[in-house]
C-alpha cells in the first residue's frame, strides 16, 4: 500500500551537518519527497507531537531538546513507507540500532538519535497534520510510479 509518513531531522542532525546524508538515504531507497520545511518548533507543537510520552522521566528533556534548534520536517511517500522508513531509521537506542541504519551508523545515545519517523498509520496521519497544511504537500507523478499502481 502506498503510504505517507512524517520524518523529522532533529536539531542534533541539523547541527552535525547530517541533513543531506539523512535525506539522501531515504531518497536513494526510492521514496518520494512530498513536503519539506526547516523550522524552529514551538513548545506547544513539540508537546503535541510527543504527547504519548508526556509524564515519562525524559519528557521535559526531550521537549527542551527538540525546541533547542531548527529541525527539518518532511513528508515521504511510497510503498509501505511507514514501516520501511522506520527500518532505515533503526532502533530508538542507537547502540541497539543495526549498522546500516541511520541511527546505527551515525549516532551513539538515545537523547541524540538524529531523526524521527512515524511508527503507525495513525501516528503518520496525526503528525503530518500537526506539521503541514494540505496545500504544503506536493502531488506529482514519477515515471516508475505507474508500475506500482
Ligand atoms: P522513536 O523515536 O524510536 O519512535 P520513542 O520511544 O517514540 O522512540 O521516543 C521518542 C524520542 O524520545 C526518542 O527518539 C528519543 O529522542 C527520546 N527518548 C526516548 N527514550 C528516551 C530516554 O530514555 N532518554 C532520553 N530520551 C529518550
Ligand atoms: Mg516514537
Amino acid at each position: 500500500m502506498i503510504e505517507q509518513t512524517f520524518v523529522m531531522v532533529k536539531p542534533d542532525a541539523v547541527q552535525r551537518g547530517l541533513v543531506g546524508e539523512i535525506i539522501q538515504r531515504i531518497e536513494r531507497k526510492g521514496f518520494k519527497l512530498a513536503a519539506m520545511k526547516m523550522m524552529r518548533i514551538e513548545r506547544y507543537l513539540a508537546e503535541q507531537h510527543y504527547a504519548e510520552h508526556s509524564g515519562k522521566p525524559f519528557f521535559r528533556e526531550l521537549i527542551d531538546f527538540i525546541c533547542s534548534g531548527p529541525v527539518v520536517a518532511m513528508v515521504w511517500e511510497g510503498e509501505e513507507a511507514i514501516a520501511s522508513i522506520r527500518k532505515l531509521v533503526g532502533s530508538t537506542n542507537p547502540n541497539d540500532a543495526t549498522p546500516g541504519t541511520i541511527r546505527g551508523d551515525l549516532a551513539i545515545v538515545t537523547a541524540f538519535n538524529l531523526i524521527h519517523g512515524s511508527d503507525s498509520l495513525r501516528a503518520a496521519e496525526r503528525e503530518i497534520g500537526l506539521f503541514f497544511d494540505h496545500n504544503e504537500i506536493c502531488q506529482y507523478a514519477r515515471g516508475m510510479d505507474s508500475w506500482l499502481n
